[in-house]
């Protein structure tokens, strides 16, 4: 082997020893897979090795294929040679594992004869987040080895199955007893030099049902919404219950190819690395100081202060929950309560982890009880004055060195740092509703905020398990900012003769999570209009968030109250098309001369997220965002953008910015819109061939 090769071989004794070092991930790249053959070829011709053991140095066994080169033309030797190569050896093979055998990786464990694991260890087949499905034989292999409703479980939702449960299903033969792996899996190669080989491919797989296979279909249908790989994962397997393997594996790679190269994984590989990129930020790394934050106090005891509160719990934290009267404090303390009483019933919280989280969390009226928090985050009513009246007493009451958080999904950061005495201690920390599931996490970084304090929310974002995205100081931020034309555009189609279910059909049949008319009865209407009156810089122009406002002071505000733009019975939140809301847009339509028309479902697609592409550039050019790929995960991770299409600015790199300044141009021509005026990086990306990614 060549010094700088990642895989090495030792032999100790009888048994020769296969290490793989490729950080960070180990994963399949071309030299990795290029050693493996080598190694493997010397322990099958030393005649001094009885058994032969895979295992891998770092934190992790292999973590699968190097995503990184599924954009270039495959390099030999292939995966599902070096599996299969694994396989065809004379002398047993053992996978060593530790950390997490995933994708590829599992799948070079499957081509082993026995699989010994460490217990906190778990294997997994995650190529469907990918878009992909697994393409060395997986699909093949697995239903072989623990039967077909079992393969397709974990190869259709992807899940890591622990250990213990891989234990139970058949997919490993062993657990470790000690901490040392290696000599765990020595001792083991030794024992199973009597046992020769053991090889999946020359299995059985267990007779099922067929009509399984449609079931199964009819499920992923309507989960999955017109995602490819899902149904040629089911195809795939259900091929190994009728062909050969050989057969089986070649039909397998038919599909892996076609699925690689279609533009959904292009779109879900792009979202997988757009969004370990946004811990890289410029002028932090691993050098800068980090604030530790043992106890948090949440402001405000709503429903978003409670799902915070309940988040913060459930990461270890102390927690102190204020607010001004014992009936807000109970309220919010009985949310706290039932969110974990859901977790219990849903199996993801015990009994015990509840009642150590509820005795962490302590309710008050008095600031005074703020002086030792390590973070306090800001969660009251959206008005500028309250704020900053409430981060003047926190200035008052927190110790040196705590940092001050608003969760304002709007209002300008530097004016709340403002109202003390120490802007460099105050960020934004814009949490999504529900505030303890959805995995965004804006940070915004105001004119004088610290490093040191970005550094430590970002970290604080993965302890509370979500996305943090360092972001810049502007009205609405990146989401909210775009959320305006979005709207903006939604309001107007409505208008123009667009009914608000057949926006939201398009929308949704397009793969947004909801459509915006039941995004906006959801939010609650009185939401966006209290806003929007608090605001100086509307356009001028009548026909802007109309019907919005109309519904707004007709208190119709949404699922909440019963009727918005929907109508909903008593405890459904299913909307239901209301004929006086569209009376109430015709006539208002004419009345501000708005000429009602047939709308395309493209015109209705581009329009919307057109606008989300052209304010997400803008939003670029003025330096809000650093990374185009960072408002992709905003807006995959806050808004429901559909992931398999990577995002609204991945999107836009694989539609052209010559064919998006084409449609702003042409609805600038239609009258009213005006407004969609030349974004000045779409120009230059036309001119220059460019793209977003660039
Ligand atoms: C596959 O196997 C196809 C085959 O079936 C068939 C082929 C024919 N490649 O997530 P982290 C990087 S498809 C390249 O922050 P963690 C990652 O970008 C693959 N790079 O760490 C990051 O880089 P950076 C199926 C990869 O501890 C760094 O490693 N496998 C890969 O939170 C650390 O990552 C998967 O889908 C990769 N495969 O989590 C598993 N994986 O430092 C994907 C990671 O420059 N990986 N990187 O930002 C994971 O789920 C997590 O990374 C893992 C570690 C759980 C392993």
């Amino acid at each position: 082997m060549s010094r700088s090769s990642p895989v090495t071989i030792a032999r100790k004794g009888a048994v020769s020893i296969i290490t793989i070092d490729n950080p960070p991930v180990n994963a399949l790249s071309q030299n990795v897979r290029e050693g493996l053959m080598t190694c493997l070829e010397q322990a099958t011709s030393d005649p001094e090795t009885r058994s032969i053991v895979i295992h891998c140095a770092g934190r992790t066994f292999i973590a699968g294929a190097d995503i990184r080169e599924f954009d270039r033309p495959p390099e030999a030797p292939h995966l599902l040679d070096v599996v299969a190569t694994i396989e065809a050896c004379d002398k047993p093979v053992l996978a060593a594992i530790h950390g997490t055998a995933l994708g590829g990786g599992f799948e070079v464990a499957l081509g082993c004869h026995y699989r010994l694991a460490a217990a906190d260890a778990a294997v997994g087949l995650p190529e469907v987040k990918l878009g992909l499905l697994p393409g060395a034989s997986g699909t093949q292999r697995l239903p072989r080895l623990i039967g077909v409703d079992k393969a397709l479980d974990m190869i259709l939702t992807g899940n890591h199955l622990p250990a213990i449960a891989a234990l139970e299903a058949g997919a490993i033969d062993k657990i470790t007893t000690g901490d040392d792996l290696e000599a765990e899996a020595l001792a083991y190669a030794e024992e199973l030099i009597d046992s020769g080989p053991r090889r999946i491919r020359d299995m059985d797989v267990q007779p099922v049902d067929p009509a399984l296979f449609d079931e199964r279909r009819k499920i992923i249908a309507a989960k999955t919404r017109g995602l490819i790989s899902p149904e040629k994962i089911i195809r795939s397997v259900e091929l190994s219950t009728q062909l050969d393997f050989d057969k089986g594996c070649e039909a397998e790679r038919e599909f892996s190819v076609e699925c690689k190269e279609s533009p959904q994984s292009s779109a879900l590989r792009h979202a997988f690395f757009a969004e370990r990129a946004v811990s890289k930020v410029l002028g932090i790394d691993k050098n800068t100081t980090k604030r530790e934050i043992h106890s948090i106090a949440v402001i405000g005891a709503g429903t978003m202060g409670a799902g915070i509160g309940y988040a913060s719990l459930n990461a270890g934290c102390e927690l102190i929950l204020i607010d001004n009267d014992d009936e807000s404090l109970e309220r919010g303390q009985k949310t706290i309560e039932g969110l974990y009483q859901a977790g219990v019933e849903r199996g993801k919280v015990t009994n015990a982890q509840m009642d150590e989280g509820l005795d962490r969390l302590t309710i008050s009226q008095d600031y005074a009880d703020l002086r030792d928090v390590d973070l306090v985050i800001e969660a009251v009513f959206e008005n500028m004055t309250i704020k900053k009246a409430v981060f003047g007493k926190l200035d008052e009451a927190c110790k040196k060195g705590v940092i001050l958080a608003t969760n304002t999904s709007t209002l300008d950061i530097d004016e709340i740092a403002a109202a003390t005495r120490r802007p460099e201690d105050v960020i934004g920390l814009h949490f999504f509703s529900p505030a303890h599931i959805m995995r965004l996490l804006e940070i915004v970084r105001g004119t004088d905020t610290s490093n040191e304090v970005i550094a430590s929310s970002l970290e604080l974002a993965k302890r509370l398990g979500k996305i943090g995205v360092v972001v810049g100081n502007c009205f609405g931020f990146v989401g909210n900012r775009m959320l305006y034309g979005y709207g903006r555009e939604n309001q107007r189609l409505l208008l123009e003769g667009a009914a608000p279910e057949y926006i939201d059909k398009v929308l949704f049949d397009w793969g947004m999570a909801m459509g915006p008319n039941a995004m906006g009865d959801l939010a609650g209407l009185d939401v966006g209009y209290k806003i929007r009156q608090e605001r100086t810089d509307l356009p001028d122009d009548p026909t802007f968030y109309r019907i919005a406002d109309m519904l707004a002071e007709q208190g119709r505000f949404g699922q909440k109250s019963g009727k918005g733009m929907y109508l909903y019975e008593q405890g459904s939140r299913t909307p239901i098309p209301d004929p006086e809301v569209q009376e109430m847009i015709n006539s208002e339509a004419q009345r501000l001369g708005v000429e009602q028309r047939e709308i395309s479902e493209d015109e209705i697609i581009e329009r919307c997220i057109f606008a989300l592409i052209a304010e997400g550039a803008r939003i670029l050019e003025d330096g809000i965002a650093t990374r185009a790929s960072d408002i992709d995960v905003i807006w995959i991770n806050g808004y429901g953008f559909p992931r398999h299409r990577g995002g609204p600015m991945h999107y836009a790199d694989t539609i052209g910015a010559e064919k998006i300044c084409e449609a702003l141009a042409r609805f600038r021509k239609i009258p009213g819109l005006e407004y969609w005026t030349v974004v000045e990086l779409l120009k230059y990306m036309e001119k220059n061939g460019t793209r977003f990614a660039d």
